[in-house]
This record gives C-alpha cells, sequence and structure tokens, in this order.
C-alpha cells in the first residue's frame, strides 16, 4: 500500500502524541460503525502506547456496535456533562474522528470543544475538512476513517503490534462505510488492508452477523409498512422517495435508529439509481433529516449540497430541512426535476 502521510504529517503526529498523556477521542453526532469503530480502534491503539484515553460520543449509538471493545466505556456528550467536562479540562489532545467540521459533533459539545486551547488531531475521510487542527489527515479517497486509521498505522510502523480487537474495531469501520463491501470500495487496496486485518485471526464473518443480523420484529414490520404504503417509485426518472412520521415509526415500537439503512434498499429494484429518505427527527420538531443513495456517478452530495443543506459522498449523502414533513416532500420532488437530466435514460 501506498504512503498516505507525508514526512511532515509523520513528524507532526509524532510530536502531537509525544507531548500527550491524556487523549479525547470524539465523533460526530449520531454516531455509525465508522465512528464507533475508529473510536474503538484508536482507544487501544493509543492505551497500548500508555496514554489515559477517554471517548466521548455527541449522542447515544446504535445497540448493534455496542459489543465493539471499549465501546461501554464510551461517554456520552448529551447526558454525562461532568465526566465529558472533566475528560475535557484533564486533555492533552484532542482527536476528532470520522467528521470534518466542529458543527457536526452537535452544538453542545462543539462548544466545550471549541472553547479549549488544546492541540487537536483530524482523522477523517470526508470531504472539504474544514476545522482549527494542528494537523488535519484527510483521505476522501479512502473508504472510511477506519482505513485511514490503517494506513496511517502502516505509515508510523505501528501494524506490527495490530491487535485482533483493533482490527475487529477497524474492519467494522470499513465494512458499514462500504455496505459490506458494496459501494465505494472498488479501490484494490481496501483488499490488502483487509487481508492485513484478517493476519490477526478475527472472525469477519460474525463481525458481519453481529452489526446485520440484529434486527428487531419492528424494526422488519417498519420497513414492510414503509415499503409497501409509503415509498413512491419514479420509473422513468430511476428514482424512490420513502417518507416517515415519527407517528409511524412510534406505531412499529421502533426506537430512533431502526431505519438505519432501509435509504439502501429500493436500490435494489433493477435499474434503480437514486433513492431518497425523508423522516421527521425523533427529538427535534420541524426537522426532516433526509438521506440519499445512489448508483455509479450519481452525485448525491451535489444534490444534498443545493437542496438538503448537507453534503457526503457521491453514493450516500444526508442533509436536513427545517420544514414540515409536506414542504419537504415538495423540496425532494424538486432536487428530483432538477436532476432529471441525470436520472434519465
Ligand atoms: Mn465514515
Amino acid at each position: 500500500m501506498q504512503k498516505i502521510l507525508t514526512r511532515n504529517q509523520t513528524i507532526e503526529l509524532r510530536t502531537l502524541l509525544g507531548e500527550a498523556r491524556n487523549i479525547v477521542l470524539l465523533c460526530h453526532k449520531n454516531p455509525d460503525g465508522d465512528a464507533i469503530g475508529s473510536m474503538s480502534a484508536m482507544t487501544l491503539l493509543l492505551r497500548g502506547m500508555g496514554k489515559q484515553v477517554t471517548a466521548i460520543v455527541p449522542n447515544p449509538f446504535p445497540d448493534f456496535l455496542r459489543w465493539l471493545p471499549t465501546a461501554d466505556e464510551i461517554l456520552l456528550g448529551d447526558r454525562q456533562h461532568l465526566k465529558v467536562n472533566n475528560a475535557l479540562r484533564r486533555a492533552h489532545l484532542i482527536v476528532m474522528l470520522d467528521f470534518n467540521t466542529p458543527s457536526r459533533m452537535g452544538d453542545l459539545l462543539m462548544q466545550k470543544v471549541m472553547e479549549t486551547t488544546v492541540p487537536k488531531l483530524m482523522i477523517d475521510h470526508h470531504l472539504n475538512p474544514d476545522a482549527p487542527c494542528q494537523l488535519v489527515i484527510s483521505h476522501p479517497e479512502l473508504c472510511s476513517t477506519c482505513e485511514v486509521i490503517l494506513r496511517v498505522m502502516c505509515d508510523m510502523g505501528w501494524d506490527a503490534k495490530l491487535t485482533a480487537d483493533e482490527a475487529t474495531a477497524l474492519y467494522t469501520g470499513m465494512m458499514t462505510d462500504t455496505g459490506a463491501f458494496t459501494y465505494a470500495s472498488n479501490r484494490p487496496d481496501i483488499y490488502e488492508a483487509i487481508s492485513l486485518l484478517l493476519t490477526t485471526g478475527i472472525d469477519k464473518d460474525l463481525i458481519y452477523r453481529r452489526v446485520f443480523f440484529t434486527h428487531t420484529e419492528g424494526r422488519f414490520r417498519l420497513l414492510g409498512f414503509l415499503l409497501y404504503e409509503k415509498m413512491e417509485v419514479m420509473d422513468e426518472l430511476h428514482t424512490t422517495l420513502i417518507t416517515m412520521t415519527n407517528e409511524e415509526r412510534l406505531r412499529f415500537h421502533t426506537k430512533n435508529g431502526a431505519t438505519e439503512g432501509f435509504v439502501n434498499m429500493p436500490l435494489e429494484m433493477e435499474g434503480m439509481r437514486l433513492s431518497i429518505f425523508l423522516r421527521e427527527d425523533s427529538e427535534q420538531k420541524g426537522l426532516i433529516r433526509v438521506s440519499t443513495r445512489s448508483v455509479d456517478d450519481f452525485p448525491c452530495n451535489e444534490m444534498c449540497a443545493r437542496f438538503f443543506n448537507g453534503g457526503g459522498h457521491k453514493n450516500a449523502s444526508g442533509g436536513s430541512l427545517l420544514m414540515s414533513m409536506d414542504e419537504a416532500i415538495q423540496v425532494a420532488h424538486q432536487a428530483i426535476e432538477a436532476f432529471s437530466d441525470k436520472l434519465k435514460d
């Protein structure tokens, strides 16, 4: 695998870590497998170097990630205020994982973090990093932050001591950010990286089941309802739109996050190019969460930037709208119309 760190970055990283005894790890709001996988791997890696590590999430993460090494120690930024404040006050280094700009941590945590003058390191794979950090290791061409971390470990010569627990965490992030290697996963060196992870003896099939075979009956019935009753299919535009209100979600006794992955499913219909999923936020009234997925060259990130106050990756992006569901549906239709040239045959 080619090196991803420049000589200067290598030196800067060594300096940042060398001076830091207490390290705080942070990830984005609504943490996913890559966010928690990154924090888990970094916690283990840095502890292996003798560091005191505290990992903080802005808000709770899904239960299917709870089995990851060190996940049970992660502090909740929206609940454990005292412990979070203490960890931030004691920190000699703050490491931001899997996000490109402080606002992705949510207002509360962002404010606390940006108030501190502690040196900051960002490791990420989202486009256009924008954060006041001493060192930004940003690689949008890589599939996940976990892949970035593994490549950093290789460049720094830390991979020789790669443990099975670290590999498990890193594999989880790579797997979840690529839909189990079904998108954003054509680069050959992804498989070199996986090969390296497998040499530690991890069971990737078990990791797959632990992450993906964990659904409740409610989720399945909600999925059935949404696909049957709430999915609009625009054949000529090769596009689907699914919408879900809180009331509909609660009817199936499912938690927030139970719809994870739903947006990918319409793309399994032959010829589909774009899937849009609108759902009411579980907490903030009048906020509509937007997820988009596409195949091939359709630019979800451009659509999300132009219409949904968001962005992300070409084939997987998101955003949000402050309006009613009916209004959001209208915006979605405008977005689809504006991109119709790219969607039609
Ligand atoms: Mn990621």
